[in-house]
């Protein structure tokens, strides 16, 4: 257990120094099984099939979200960026079949976030994304690698999760 829980309230200060150079990402699913996703395959989309989903969803493909502003009270705003990546909700059901609530994306220096379910399934032409590419470019470690991109939060940046190092699907069921 940690002694700060990521998903409490914390401060708005950036860490801008990546907490290592490791940038996979486990994915944890409601039965207490993980599984290890390369940094790559989510640019590929190339993962295996688990024994949990037989097929990929229709919808999942590379998503771009143009004019994007990292946004944050008191210490400025960053941006246009557009950000490239996955739907968290794609991610979610390429892996996962079961009932699920709520997703909770914490990153490699103890800062996280959490989504509901209502939150990633509303249709929206912006939606939550797990980005890798940065204006056409990888995105560097130093940016984030594997950045959350939440286009409604526009205030302290508190959901722009950068080093996403766990997505843990959880269902209160
Ligand atoms: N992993 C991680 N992500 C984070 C933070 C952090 O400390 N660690 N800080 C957040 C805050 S408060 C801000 S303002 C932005 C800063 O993003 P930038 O470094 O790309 O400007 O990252 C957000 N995402
Ligand atoms: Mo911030």
């Amino acid at each position: 257990m940690n002694a700060h829980d990521p998903l409490a309230p914390h401060s708005h200060e950036p860490n801008p120094l990546p907490p290592s150079p490791d940038a996979d990402l486990t994915v944890h699913f409601p039965d207490g099984t993980c599984r290890c996703i390369a940094a790559a395959a989510l640019r590929s989309l190339d993962f295996a099939p688990t024994d949990r989903v037989a097929e990929r969803p229709a919808s999942a493909e590379q998503v771009t979200l143009p004019n994007c502003y990292i946004v944050s009270t008191g210490h400025g705003a960053s941006g246009p960026f557009a950000f490239t990546g996955l739907r968290l909700l794609d991610l979610v059901d390429l892996l996962w079949k079961g009932d699920w609530t709520q997703v909770e994306v914490v990153s490699g220096d103890g800062f996280g976030t959490r989504a509901q379910r209502r939150e990633l399934t509303e249709p929206t032409t912006r939606p939550i994304i797990l980005a890798h590419t940065l204006d056409g470019r990888p995105l560097s470690r130093a940016d984030g690698l594997v950045r959350l991109i939440v286009p409604s939060e526009t205030d302290d940046a508190l959901r722009q999760v950068k080093w996403v190092a766990h997505v843990r699907i959880v269902s209160d069921r």
